[in-house]
């Protein structure tokens, strides 16, 4: 027996944790023994996750697909991989042949920018297909974030992340990073940094319909009617103006008159009736704020995916930036990461082009995955007729998932790049199943761009890659190949991903030119990481606008105040339903463990209990949940920590469908929240979806 220690990444979520992972070799089969937090690494200095641990369930998880599958009649066959490959060549190239480029979509999940492979190499081949039809988990999620940004600075990467190792005051709106790990703000150990805040005389401040984790753990929370919070917003950049509670910033910026005078009457006065906090609480948080040394307002899911995301978002970075908090040190600033998106891509594009149906705008390529399933279900010229899904499971993750079922039911040829035979793969013809996490090398191209430090670091793989089978870029070669044959297209020579990685370490701020010498040599010989310094202001000379200013009111912004002031309170009775999320848990695809799911179920509906008796019902009874689109049965767990009027139900359950090959996950379904979310209620602005703050009615099952 031999035992091998290594040290790499986490990247099931956005933390990017460093891991510790023993591995022992008995009669040459090799078997991980110990998954832990690694103590040494430079950004997560021990910290884990029981998520990280169940890298080794799905390691051994009988379920997992190992070859490619092909679907006959209601069976599964294994294909051999070029034999896979041709017929998806044929099948998209004959369907292209005939009803044009655009009726094939994509559909792209979150696992897509965890796997570096995925991020060079998927547009290896997608990029062939020359469809305008594209969609992906982003407008479920932080699309408003992208277009803030483009719109703001110039390019849809320049997010600025919270200096929370150094802030005196954090606002956080509408994330629980307590169980989420932090999203768009790379910051493995949140808990321990949040209480640093505390224990250094500062304050951090939640606003969440319901009192979460991290909202359990502050120094204050401010319950807000879900969809409200631009509502909440105003009122504080309204007070920040009207009691000159501002401060000069050093940025260069265009536009803040506009601002000043276009939310003249949304006093807090005039938006407490909106959010449902009081308006002498919105005037308080606004001097709090303004009068901390250093302060950062932070924004995330819950006021992404709502009705007016882009609002949101834009407000958020108005309250940093009036306040001299943007691009300051404890306020929100861009990293420098050592490959650098935002120095090599172009600033992107917003609504060149409009979904063919609904007219719902282009961001950066994609169309709103709202739009996904009536561009498959509505007849006529344009009419999507096949589907690509990578790494997604949009029939649990995107809105009215029963219409998209019903859509998916209906096309001509569906492919999935996926690890599993789920509720999304089922309608496919055939599944590409990818290398597991351990058996890929590792270099994270997203999340070190979002990170509370400069940190970089290159994995290789853990475990041998086993016989036969391809990682998720070989198998877009082997796409992209198989297409270009089929067609006649060009296709250029692709390198692999790590040489890519080793072409942007040398190429980028900390390499061949730089003291750093940055290469994935040297990369190799720090498996614990390398910090690359605390974030520091470097706004100003990477802004992308054409006038190199920041542009305080974007004309696309400006319009959408019109859409906000139509914006009512609900009626007394209506109950509005949002999301929540779990560290044991992590979006659709890991209820497949043991481990994981084993203790209290997780899936209930929260309903306050005054809003239980209201109705004649009690605590731990199976309710039935309905709103425009859907209906479902769930149990109801009687909870104070929600604000009344309000219930909350996690996504990603749902799993009691016919045909889906996930044997644990079948046996404690839950059901999906996403039967009930409304495709038709979005940040029309941007085109996101409002997932959260979605009508619903609840009575006795
Ligand atoms: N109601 C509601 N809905 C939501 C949300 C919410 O808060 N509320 N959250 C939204 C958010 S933020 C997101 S990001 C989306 C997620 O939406 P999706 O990305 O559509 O769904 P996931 O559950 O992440 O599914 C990931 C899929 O990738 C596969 N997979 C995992 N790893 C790999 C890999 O390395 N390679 C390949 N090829 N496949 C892999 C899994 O088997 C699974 O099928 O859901 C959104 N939906
Ligand atoms: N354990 C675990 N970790 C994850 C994931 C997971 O599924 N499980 N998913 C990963 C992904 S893909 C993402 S994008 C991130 C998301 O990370 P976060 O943004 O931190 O997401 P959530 O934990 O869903 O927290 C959203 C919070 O918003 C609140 N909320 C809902 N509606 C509103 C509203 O209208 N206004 C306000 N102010 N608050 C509202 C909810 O009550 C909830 O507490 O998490 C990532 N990490
Ligand atoms: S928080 Fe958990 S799932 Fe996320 S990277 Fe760290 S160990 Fe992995
Ligand atoms: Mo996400």
């Amino acid at each position: 027996m031999t035992k091998t220690l290594h040290h790499r990444a986490c990247h099931l979520c956005e933390a990017i944790c460093g891991l510790t992972l023993e591995t022992t070799e008995a009669d040459g089969a090799v078997q991980i023994t110990s998954i832990k937090g690694d103590p040494l690494d430079t950004f997560s200095r021990g910290h884990i996750c029981p998520k990280a641990v169940a890298l080794q369930d799905i390691q051994n998880d009988p379920d997992r697909l190992r070859q490619p599958m092909l679907r006959v009649g209601s069976e599964w066959q294994p294909i051999a991989w070029e034999d896979a490959f041709s017929l998806v060549a044929e099948r998209l190239a004959a369907i292209q042949e005939r009803h044009g480029q655009n009726a094939v979509a994509v559909y792209q999940g979150n696992p897509s920018v965890h796997n570096y492979g995925l991020m060079t190499h998927s547009n290896y081949f997608l990029g062939l297909l020359k469809t305008r039809n594209r969609f992906s988990a982003t407008s479920v999620d932080q699309l408003p974030h992208h277009l803030t940004s483009h719109l703001m600075y110039g390019h849809g990467l320049l997010l600025p992340i919270p200096d929370i190792d150094h802030t005196d005051f954090m606002l956080i709106l509408g994330g629980n990073p307590l169980a989420s790990n932090g999203s768009i703000m790379t910051v493995p150990d949140v808990e321990k940094r949040l209480k640093a805040i505390q224990a250094r005389g500062g304050k951090v401040v939640v606003v969440d319909p319901r009192r979460s984790e991290t909202a359990a753990m502050a120094d204050q929370h401010l319950f807000v009617r879900p969809g409200g919070d631009a509502a909440l917003l105003f009122g504080l950049l309204n007070t920040l103006f009207a009691e000159n509670l501002t401060r000069e910033s050093h940025l260069p910026v265009d536009g803040l008159d506009d601002v000043r005078q276009a939310i003249a009457t949304f006093t807090a006065e005039a938006m407490s009736p909106l959010c449902a906090v009081p308006a002498e609480q919105i005037r308080q948080l606004a001097r709090d704020f303004a009068a901390a040394p250093t302060a950062v307002c932070y924004g995330r899911m819950g006021v992404s995916t709502q009705a007016f995301g882009t609002l949101c978002h834009w407000l958020v970075q108005l309250i940093n930036l009036v306040t001299g908090n943007l691009d300051s040190v404890g306020g929100a600033l861009c990293t420098e990461p050592a490959v650098d998106l935002v120095a090599s891509t172009s600033g992107g594009h917003f609504n060149r082009w409009q979904s063919r149906v609904s007219a719902r705008p282009e961001y950066a390529g994609e169309l709103p995955v709202s739009a996904l399933a009536e561009e498959m279900l509505t007849e006529g010229e344009g009419q999507v007729r096949a589907l690509i899904t990578v790494a997604g499971n949009p029939v649990l993750s995107t809105p009215n998932g029963r219409q998209l079922e019903q859509a998916l039911d209906g096309l001509e040829f569906m492919v999935s790049v996926d690890l599993y035979i789920n509720e999304t793969t089922r309608y496919a013809d055939l599944i590409l199943p990818s290398t597991s996490a351990l058996e890929n090398d590792h270099y994270d191209t997203t999340f070190n761009m979002f990170a509370v430090r400069n940190v970089t670091r290159f994995n290789r793989a853990i475990l041998a890659k086993p016989e036969g089978a391809l990682h998720d870029w070989e198998i877009f070669v082997g796409l992209a190949k198989a297409f270009a044959a089929k067609t006649g297209k060009e296709l250029k020579p692709t390198i692999a991903p790590a040489q890519m990685i080793d072409l942007g370490l040398r190429m980028g701020l900390y390499g061949d030119a730089s003291e750093h010498k940055l290469s994935l040599a040297t990369l190799f010989d720090h498996p614990h990481g390398v910090d690359l310094g605390a974030l520091k202001s470097n706004l100003a000379p990477r802004l992308k606008t054409a006038n190199q200013r920041v542009q305080a009111a974007p004309p696309a912004i400006l319009a959408d105040l019109a859409r906000f002031a139509a914006l009512q309170a609900p009626a007394a009775d209506q109950l509005l339903m949002i999301g929540r999320r779990h560290v044991r848990s992590n979006n659709s695809w890991m209820h497949n463990y043991q481990r994981l799911v084993k203790g209290k179920p997780r899936h209930q509906l929260l309903m306050h209990p005054d809003d239980l008796s209201s109705r004649g019902l009690s605590d731990g009874q199976r309710v039935r949940v309905s709103s425009r689109v859907g209906m479902i049965e769930v149990e109801v767990v009687a909870s104070l920590d929600m604000m009344k009027g309000v219930v909350s139900l996690p996504h990603g359950w749902g799993h009691a469908r016919p045909g889906v090959q996930m044997t644990i996950a079948s046996g404690q379904p839950g059901s999906s929240a996403n039967d009930l979310t409304d495709e038709c209620l979005l940040d029309e602005l941007s085109g996101n979806a409002a997932l959260n703050g979605v009508p619903v009615t609840v009575a006795a099952a």
